[in-house]
């Protein structure tokens, strides 16, 4: 399939198409927030994002799914979607239909329903397993940070860089036991940290504003299909990130396995984790830092969303008012 094909496609499953699917799957999502049954809250996002999807007319392949065929009903890595097209080219579709599950169970900030669509072969698949993930934002000298530097050599990096001192940095972590080194060692080279409780997407997207977030670096190691996603976001935004695989068993190597994933120290820059042109659409679940959560009143229910396209760097932040909220039904 001719790449010129492909864009044509994207562009058509781009325009409204995929913050539709977002907003939908961010209610279905909303329906159970705050109720502490995060399972209950994915398998009602993951329905309906991929009810929407199999509605759009494109062919889409999922990439970065929920999780292998067999462990998970829907949106598994490798499920085909959508309604088809005219020139028959496919897509590659990346998913994260709540981002963030303990966020929405408990209505804590920065859940949100996540979705790329990208050329066919332009995503890194990479199974559920972690990822170590270094990011910082737009403006700064190639490949001053990265996953192979100690947190000291990358907060020394970017603060000659910036022209600051480490003292005057912040840096995103999640708020794991896996990182009490790493946070110690944060803390000793003098930097600040924002601990987060959830949600690696939302974290590395922070860096490339640090005027609104107060966030100068992403570091640790999170989901690796967050890693994807994130890096999809990031080359829409600009910025900077190198990504690891970690495997913690041998059920993570048996995925990684099949996934064609051979060489599990590899260091991934942005590039290799996504290569061609894409759209990114996020929708706020809960109230974040880039979007506010889904309202509602008694008559409607708003979403706000964040849609972004690689190729041109285009970003919309999409308010909706959904007048008629039986529709979601
Ligand atoms: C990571 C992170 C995500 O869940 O996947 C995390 O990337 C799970 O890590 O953003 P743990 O196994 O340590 O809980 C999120 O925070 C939310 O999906
Ligand atoms: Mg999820
Ligand atoms: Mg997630």
């Amino acid at each position: 399939m001719s790449k010129a094909v492909e864009k044509a496609e994207l562009d058509r499953a781009l325009a409204l198409d995929i913050v539709r699917v977002t907003e939908a799957t961010a209610v279905a999502a909303a329906q159970w927030l705050g109720r502490g049954d995060e399972a209950s809250a994915d398998e009602a996002a993951a329905a309906t994002m991929h009810r929407e999807l199999a509605r759009l007319p494109f062919n889409g392949v999922v990439v970065v799914g929920e999780g292998e065929e067999g462990d998970c009903p829907v949106l598994y890595m490798g499920e085909r979607i959508g309604e088809g097209s005219p020139s028959g080219a496919t897509l590659d579709v990346a998913v994260d239909p709540i981002e963030g599950s303990t966020l929405c169970a408990k209505a804590l900030p920065n859940a949100m329903s996540v979705l790329v669509v990208a050329e066919r072969g332009s995503l890194l698949k990479v199974p559920p397993i972690y990822m170590e993930k270094v990011a910082i934002g737009p403006g700064y000298p190639e490949g001053i940070v990265s996953v192979t530097a100690t947190p000291s050599e990358n907060l020394n990096a970017l603060a000659e860089a910036k022209g600051v001192r480490v003292q005057d940095l912040t840096v995103c972590v999640l708020d794991r036991p896996r990182h009490g080194t790493l946070i110690e060692d944060i803390r000793s080279a003098g930097a600040a940290l924002r601990l987060i409780g959830d949600g690696d997407i939302a974290g590395v997207i922070h860096v490339t504003d640090p005027l609104q977030t107060g966030i100068d670096m992403y570091l640790g190691i999170g989901g690796a299909p967050e890693g994807v996603l994130a890096a999809a976001a990031l080359t829409c935004l600009g910025g900077q990130m190198e990504g690891r695989l970690v495997a913690l068993n041998k059920e993570h190597r048996a995925w990684a396995k099949l996934a064609g994933i051979t060489n599990l120290s590899k260091t991934y820059a942005l590039k290799d984790m996504v290569s061609g042109d894409l759209s990114f659409a996020a929708t706020g679940i809960t109230d974040g830092s880039m979007m506010a959560g889904v309202h509602r009143s008694r008559t409607a229910i708003a979403t706000e969303s964040l849609v972004m396209r690689a190729s041109t760097r285009t970003r919309r932040w999409i308010r909706t008012e959904h007048a008629d909220p039986k529709k979601f039904a």
